[in-house]
């Protein structure tokens, strides 16, 4: 990088501090580089470019050609009526309802679609029109076709004999397929849910009749003019995140464990520090496993390693970014370089042969780096392409799916030689132990004789397990990578709070060392070291993408079901949390577990606080309804502690607060800790 244009830069743009952006040392490395190459960052980006304080607050609305109309909340508060209007009279709860039940169409809308492409492939899968795909796992596939009213036995004089596999998987498909779009009834997975939750949403009238419908229903309602009740609006938000969360996302988890195998714990690494210098590095970045799964396949044939080797590499070496990166990590050990905020720096390491990408949580800056670099940048969704014209769009297709995933191995191979720029692999990374999942749940904490979620109600009665939580979400710029995410957790197991993880906090809590079964006995409180230990888990169990969050859905029903805490989700010792969420599926995401009856904690910021009243119906309202509701708190040990009181909460009404303090006085508990 010449001088000049270095010192041009530094005197054009204000930079982040490498140490104030990042609590991990290969992240505050790269973008130190980076910035010594005077390539910016989603860091650097984070300082020169301040959020809007009107939108912020939620209370800007652009839904019509007479707006954007905004109405911030006045510094000194709002005395007496609130006159804020738009020019149609809108109020600012009816704009921050509107804008929220947007957020919650395009997250429900990617989730699901993400859904329907799996769905599809399953289709042709089903049909026998590729070799590329296969159902792996047909025990998963047995498993789900009864929630579809599929049969998977015949009677034959009398007799009742297993069904046809490929029988069941067309009618699985057919009817799967079919969610998206059918003109009536409901989703057929909202029974999967604990009788009073389902007989409760009946009652409401927030049953999914299908998929698109629910999106398709808020953008009209939403559209100028149309509804201007927020109560009214936030009905439509959780029937379109249930939609998702018991519907999309499922069915997204639940197609994919049944063709590319349900995860089992196992062994990966994370971080920068995955990637190698004297191997051709291609990361994988985006959502849908369809396009990563046939990468990993090709990445591992020996035609393509061989290959590799003839131009000087020693191998392949594959790392995952975002969700898709935990696709493959949880069913082949891939291991993710980084959450979403570090995908640049896995470009600006130098040693990215390809970076190859389908849908969401990409940038479009992503390109721009490239460019510095040797850097090859492949899109490869229909709907997913890029104007820099730097970037290779090569379409994947399931019915030739491994021949696509071959031409960008290859492509990514001879791209070996090109490298020019000096690397800079940093050194971190850390062992993890991921893949669980509802099933692995199971089979670790109930035992391999009981195969029930018995063992786990057992210790959280007992007090060992204080309570569940789940811990998720993206990472986000306006605050210090990964701090809240572990700061958090740190605290929730140091009160023998067990969490479940996914998205890019599991990658987080892979790359701080909480995913290993050793962390019990360093970081958790006695109750849960000693769980941990027994049974050998981690204290932070890593589920998978953001699609996966429908295993806590499904583990938490288990829970109930095994007995002892209560009827319904709402019974539960159990919150949820986002601490450093960005997405719009984030939202959507919050509401379904809000309207599954589960405390629900958001970090850093909502854009619902120009608009109180609403904002008050979100926090309490709810929880009059649904027994769960939102919450806001961007201090992390207070956003952990809130949880713990509504854990605690739970566990009083439960009438099991008594079996905890018990514990809490153990005299061989009390050793323990003094002897750590
Ligand atoms: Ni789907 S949605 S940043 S990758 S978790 Fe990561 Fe997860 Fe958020 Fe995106
Ligand atoms: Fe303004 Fe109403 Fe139009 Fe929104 S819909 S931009 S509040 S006039």
């Amino acid at each position: 990088m010449a001088e000049e244009q270095k010192e041009k830069v530094a005197k054009t743009q204000k930079m982040a501090d490498p140490v104030a952006a990042s609590i991990d040392v290969a992240t505050q490395q790269m973008i130190k580089r980076a910035q010594d190459l005077a390539i910016d960052t989603v860091f650097d980006r984070a300082v020169t470019m301040r959020p809007c304080n009107i939108g912020i607050q939620g209370t800007c609305c652009k839904n019509c050609a007479m707006g954007p109309c905004r109405l911030p909340l006045p510094k000194a508060g709002i005395e007496g009526e609130d006159t804020r209007k738009g020019l149609c009279g809108a109020t600012a709860n009816t704009v921050a309802a509107r804008n929220f039940a947007r957020m919650v169409a395009a997250g429900s809308a990617a989730h699901s679609d993400h859904g329907r492409s799996v769905a599809e492939v399953f289709m042709s899968v089903a049909r026998k029109e590729t070799e590329d795909y296969k159902i792996k796992d047909p025990g998963k596939l047995l498993a789900i076709a009864p929630n579809f009213d599929v049969a998977t036995t015949v009677e034959v004089d009398g007799e009742v004999l297993d069904r046809d596999l490929d029988e069941i998987a067309l009618e699985v498909a057919e009817k799967a397929l079919n969610e998206w779009g059918k003109a009536e009834g409901e989703l057929y997975y909202l029974k999967r849910a604990p009788e009073p939750l389902y007989e409760r949403w009946k009652k409401l009238g927030v049953l999914p009749r299908n998929i698109d419908r629910e999106v398709v229903d808020i953008m009209h309602r939403t559209h100028m003019g149309v509804d201007q009740d927020y109560k009214n609006i936030v009905k439509q938000c959780t029937r379109a995140a249930l939609a998702d969360g018991w519907g999309g996302s499922m069915l997204a988890t639940d197609l994919q464990d049944a063709m590319f195998g349900a995860p089992s714990p196992l062994q990966s690494e994370a971080n920068l520090g995955i990637m190698k210098e004297d191997h051709v590095n291609i990361i994988i970045h985006g959502h849908e496993p369809i396009l990563s799964e046939m990468i990993v396949a090709a990445a591992q044939s020996q035609e393509m390693i061989d290959y590799a080797k003839s131009k000087g590499a020693r191998g392949i070496q594959l790392g995952g970014i975002c969700c898709t990166g935990n696709e493959i990590l949880q069913r082949h050990g891939v291991p993710p370089a980084g959450t979403f905020l570090q995908q640049e720096l896995a470009i600006i390491t130098g040693a990215c042969d390809a970076m190859v990408v389908d849908v969401q949580c990409v940038f479009q800056n992503l390109a721009n780096v490239a460019k510095c670099f040797h850097t090859k940048l492949v899109t490869t969704h229909p709907m997913a392409k890029m104007e820099q014209d730097n970037v290779v769009h090569i379409e994947f297709d399931e019915h030739h799916a491994m021949e696509d995933a071959r031409r960008i191995v290859k492509m990514a191979i001879d791209n070996f030689e090109n490298r020019e720029q000096e690397l800079m692999i940093p050194k971190q990374k850390a062992v993890q132990i991921a893949g669980f999942g509802v099933e692995s749940i199971e089979y670790h904490l109930g035992g391999t004789f009981r195969g029930s979620y018995y063992t786990l109600n057992d210790n959280i009665i007992n007090g060992r397990v204080r309570g569940v939580a789940g811990v998720v979400g993206c990472n986000n710029a306006r605050t210090r990578h990964n701090e809240a995410h572990i700061t958090i957790i740190k605290e929730l197991i140091k009160n023998d709070v067990l969490v479940l993880s996914t998205g890019c906090n599991g990658i987080a809590c892979a790359m701080h060392g909480l995913l290993t079964p050793e962390t019990a006995a360093v970081y958790c409180g006695p109750g849960l070291a000693e769980v941990c230990e027994t049974v050998g888990i981690p204290p932070v169990l890593h589920l998978g993408s953001c699609v996966d969050n429908s295993r806590i859905l499904l583990a938490a029903t288990e829970v109930v079901k095994a007995g002892g805490l209560g009827r319904d989700l709402r019974d539960l010792p159990a919150a949820g949390s986002a601490p450093e969420w960005m997405s719009e599926k984030a939202i959507s995401i919050g509401q379904y577990f809000v309207a599954s009856g589960v405390y629900t904690i958001f970090g850093h910021h909502l854009p619902v606080e120009g608009a109180p009243v609403f904002r008050d119906y979100l926090f309490d309202g709810l929880e009059k309804i649904y027994g769960g509701m939102w919450d806001l708190e961007p201090d992390p040990i207070k956003h952990a502690q809130k949880m713990i009181a509504h854990i605690d909460k739970k566990r009083r009404e439960l009438g099991i607060d008594k079996a905890r303090e018990r514990v809490l006085m153990d005299m061989a508990d009390r050793q323990r800790l003094e002897s750590v």
